[in-house]
């Protein structure tokens, strides 16, 4: 396997984001999130990392600026978005004695080295990896936690091994029924480890991997290096990196990440009216649909009596993208957009879309996703506690002067 090493410097600029790194030129300059204290530093100071808008520095939280995805299906690595839990997070990862365990209710626990993993089958699929809570920074009424904007999310080629294949060399006992996964981050004294399961069905679907690569490059330290999980169409809490800890169980995970942490509200859609307390909750799971508008800015002007081009990303969550609309009569009517070739059900899509000219004045645009199950977007957000799966329909003020 190529796995390149990790420059010294990367690492050194890593351990070096300390409170007092920030003092000295990490920030290179500001951008504004359309919510209320919006304005937020952006940074180069990451490894690895290209200027992305600074969340926090540890543990690192970085989003993508939109215009970083504009026009491509696929995120570059150095523009992918950054979410860690806790400080403690590799920062070096010795690629010679790294070992992937997979223990529990096998027949034979394994310790699997990257020279062993790089021949076992390979495996690659296009899958979009977004934070349960992307987004939040624009519900109302607000909810706490990391006040993103729409940037925590990308798209990847993902390369490594089907699961699957990994389970079935440990042999899973006949007693199994889910399966949990930990990476090399260290929680504080007391807290619980970030950990995560599946269960056995969808560990084993044949979709579910290990990546060691995306977009043909070794993972970015930050994004999980040397293996993360994907699982494609679920939110990315469940896409643990720096993955060196897999344990089949014999019951569900009681443990506080998935029993008690990532919950939502079990209602059809997810929501419930803020302020509702004691309602049924699930854990967080498959994602919905997303259109996305990258080319055109909120507020932007465009020439009265002429037209003018518009162009998005679109995600189908579960299943594929089958078509993006555009209204601009507040969901009135909706008109097709073009879909961009389909690179796998999971990944982002392209739209487009020219819009004949609009006589002088202002005007809103909106753009819906709709999935192969016909799964939509509504007009308004469906908020709930954790603030997780913003997802109405996208749309921007546009003049035309
Ligand atoms: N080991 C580990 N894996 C993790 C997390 C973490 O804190 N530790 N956070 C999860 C969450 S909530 C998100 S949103 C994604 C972010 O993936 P990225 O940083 O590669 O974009 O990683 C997931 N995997
Ligand atoms: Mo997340």
């Amino acid at each position: 396997m190529n796995m390149a090493p990790i420059s010294r410097r990367d690492t050194l600029a890593l351990l070096g984001l300390g409170g007092t790194g920030l003092a000295s030129g990490v920030l290179a300059a500001g951008i504004e999130l359309p919510f209320a204290n919006g304005a937020r530093e952006t940074t180069t100071a990451f490894p690895g990392k290209g200027e992305m808008i600074l969340q926090r520095v540890r543990a690192p939280l970085l989003e993508t600026p939109i215009a970083a995805m504009d026009g491509q299906v696929f995120t570059p690595n150095d523009r992918f978005f950054v979410r860690w839990h806790y400080d403690d997070i590799p920062t070096r990862v010795d690629t010679r004695s790294f070992r992937l365990r997979v223990g529990g209710a096998v027949r034979r626990p394994l310790a699997i080295s990257l020279e062993r993993f790089a021949r076992l089958p390979r495996f690659a699929i296009a899958a979009v990896n977004q934070c349960s809570g992307n987004s939040r920074g624009l519900f109302s009424p607000r909810v706490p936690g990391a006040q993103w904007g729409d940037g925590a999310i990308g798209n990847a080629r993902w390369e490594g091994v089907r699961l699957r294949d990994v389970l079935d060399l440990a042999g899973v006992l006949p007693q199994a029924v889910a399966v949990r996964f930990a990476g090399l981050d260290r929680p504080p004294p007391g807290a619980p480890p970030f950990a995560k399961a599946l269960s056995l069905d969808h560990a084993r679907d044949g979709e579910v991997m290990i990546a060691t690569h995306m977009n043909g490059e070794p993972l970015p330290l930050l994004n999980g290096l040397p293996m993360r999980l994907v699982v494609p169409g679920w939110y990315s809490t469940y896409w643990i990196k720096a993955l060196d800890h897999i344990e089949v169980l014999t019951g569900p995970d009681d443990g506080y990440w998935m029993a008690k942490a990532y919950q939502i509200p079990a209602t059809p859609d997810a929501g419930i009216a803020p302020g509702t307390h004691d309602f049924a909750k699930v854990p967080i799971n498959r994602m919905v649909p997303r259109a996305f508008i990258t080319l055109l800015a909120d507020g932007a002007t465009v020439a009265a009596d002429s037209p003018f081009y518009i162009r998005g990303l679109a995600m189908g969550g579960a299943n594929a993208v089958a078509r993006v609309d555009l209204s601009m009569d507040a969901g009135r009517s909706w008109h097709r957009a073009t879909l961009g070739q389909d690179q796998g059900k999971y990944g982002f899509r392209l739209w487009e879309a020219t819009i004949p000219g609009l006589k002088r004045g202002g005007y809103r645009l909106w753009a819906r996703c709709t999935n192969a199950d016909g799964d939509s977007q509504a007009m308004a957000p469906i908020w709930n506690p954790g603030g997780y799966m913003y997802a109405p329909c996208p749309s921007i003020a546009i003049r035309a002067a």
